[in-house]
This record gives structure tokens, sequence and C-alpha cells, in this order.
């Protein structure tokens, strides 16, 4: 494998940011620009879903450009969380250490990422980017919607037990050890239930998690994909997990 060959210039190994693009045409050149300047030794896999606006064949021309830009692309629409799946079984597979969630639509800032890699290095084996912590921020997002994701974080918290304030952002650092072995198995979760999956898979193992706040800025350009159904998935997977945990602890099994 000639990736593999590639010797590691940052002292966490070879960093992979996974960047799910689904009619990102607008978005994501400049973002590419910005993450490969930010530290050039992290390499970045788009992992596009044959988006009808081309943003794949974008993604193909950074590629031919640069070599630390790799393209998933996948069959047609199949949700963020099948996605990062695929991407993250690629990153594992060509040996990379750290691999990196990071949304396409400049929502999360590639300056900032640094700042989950030096958490990483200073001993965490997960890193959630936070709004909700001290220091972190959110710039244009309609009063709803940071009610949905508060409210969202809030009740995953409660239900789950789950110390992190950021239970639903999917900025996100791991160390290659924890995404290996069964911890993804049977992963079903979707939409934003995919990332409060994740987090909660990463307590539950006892692995060590951190957040650092970042910086959470709207969209600019295309359209959301969030939609009713990912808010109702949500809903009703973590109320279902939330169950079977104090289920489980009635009986003894305590692991929330
Ligand atoms: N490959 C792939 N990427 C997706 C899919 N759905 C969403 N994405 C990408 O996942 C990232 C996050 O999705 P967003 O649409 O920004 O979802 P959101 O952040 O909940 O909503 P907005 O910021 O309001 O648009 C973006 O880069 C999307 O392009 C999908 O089905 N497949
Ligand atoms: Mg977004």
């Amino acid at each position: 494998m000639t990736d593999e060959a590639r010797r590691p210039a940052d002292p966490l190994g070879r960093v992979l940011v996974i960047i799910p693009t689904y009619n990102e045409a607008d978005n994501l050149p400049g973002l590419l620009t910005r993450v490969r300047a930010v530290r050039p030794s992290c390499e970045v896999l788009v992992a596009d879903d044959n988006s009808p606006d081309g943003t794949g064949k974008l993604a193909d021309e950074a590629a031919s450009r640069d070599p630390g830009v790799h393209v998933l692309h996948r069959r047609g629409k199949e949700g963020l969380g099948a996605a990062y799946l695929a991407g993250f079984a690629w990153g594992l597979e060509r040996g990379y250490d750290v691999l990196v969630e990071m949304d396409g639509d400049g929502s999360h800032q590639p300056e900032e990422l640094p700042r989950l890699l030096t958490a990483v290095r200073n001993g965490a084996d997960v890193v959630l980017g936070s709004r909700w912590v001290p220091g972190g921020r959110i710039v244009h997002w309609p009063r709803y919607r940071e009610l949905l994701s508060r409210g969202g974080s809030g009740y995953a918290r409660l239900l789950l037990g789950l110390p992190v304030r950021d239970v639903t952002g999917g900025f996100r650092a791991f160390r290659r050890h924890v995404l290996e072995g069964g911890f993804l198995s049977d992963v079903a979760s979707q939409g934003y239930c995919f990332q409060v999956d994740l987090a909660h898979r990463a307590v539950r193992a006892g692995h060590r998690v951190a957040e650092v706040p970042i910086t959470f800025v709207e969209r600019e350009y295309g359209d959301s994909k969030m939609s009713r159904d990912i808010v109702v998935e949500a809903l009703w997977r973590v109320t279902a997990w939330g169950l079977a945990a104090r289920f489980g602890r009635a009986a003894g099994r305590r692991h929330t």
C-alpha cells in the first residue's frame, strides 16, 4: 500500500480527516484548501454519496492536484452514518492513527482542528468539538436550531448518563484503537443519532473522552439535510437506549 509507505510527519502519526458530503459543491473546494493549509500532514477523505451537484467530481479534481486528498465514491445517498462507517473502514484499512470527523458545509472550522489534535496528544482517546462548553460558540444559528441542539444534547445526557455537553456534534477525533474491534459493529443510527451513538459507545467502553470548545458556523451555501425524520430517529433511539440501560442496571449490569 503506497499510503502506508508514507512517513508520518505528525507526532500523532497519520491523521485522516473524513468529510461526508451530499451536495456540498459550493462549500467543499474552499474547505479542502483550508484543511490542507492548516496542517499539511493531515490527509483528507471525502466520502461522497454520488451528489447530483457534482461534489464528487470537485473532490476528484482536488485529489488529482493534491496527493493528501482522497475520495470515496458511494452509490447514492445512504445517510451520514453509513458514509462515516465506510470512511472509518477506509482509514483503518490504510493504517491511519487518528480519524477525524468533520462536516463539509463549513460549519466546522479547519483552523480549530489543531485544538482537537492537541487534546488527543494530551491523552484523550476521543475528542469532541463542543459548542456547549465555555469558549464554545455558534454563529448565525436560528434560535430554534440552538434550542433543538441544546435540548437534544440535554436529553441524551440525562437519559444515557453521558458526562459530555455536546452529544450531537460532528467535529471529533478518534484514536484508531477506539474504532477497532467491535466498537462500530451493528451501528444502525443515521443522522444526529449516529453522533450520539458513538459518544455513548465511547463512554461505555471506558475511553478517555475530552471536550474542546469550537465555533460552529451555520452553513452559508447549500441545503440542510436536517429533517423531521432525523430528529425522530434520535429521539426514539436515545429513549430506547436509556430504557435499556436502566433495565440493565436493575438487573445488575451497570454500564452507563
Ligand atoms: N455522504 C453523505 N453525506 C451526508 C449525507 N447527509 C448529510 N451529509 C453530509 O454531512 C454533513 C452534515 O450534514 P448537514 O446537512 O450539514 O447537516 P446538519 O449540520 O445537521 O444541518 P445543516 O447544517 O442545517 O445543513 C455535511 O457535510 C453533509 O453534506 C449523506 O446522506 N451522505
Ligand atoms: Mg451542517
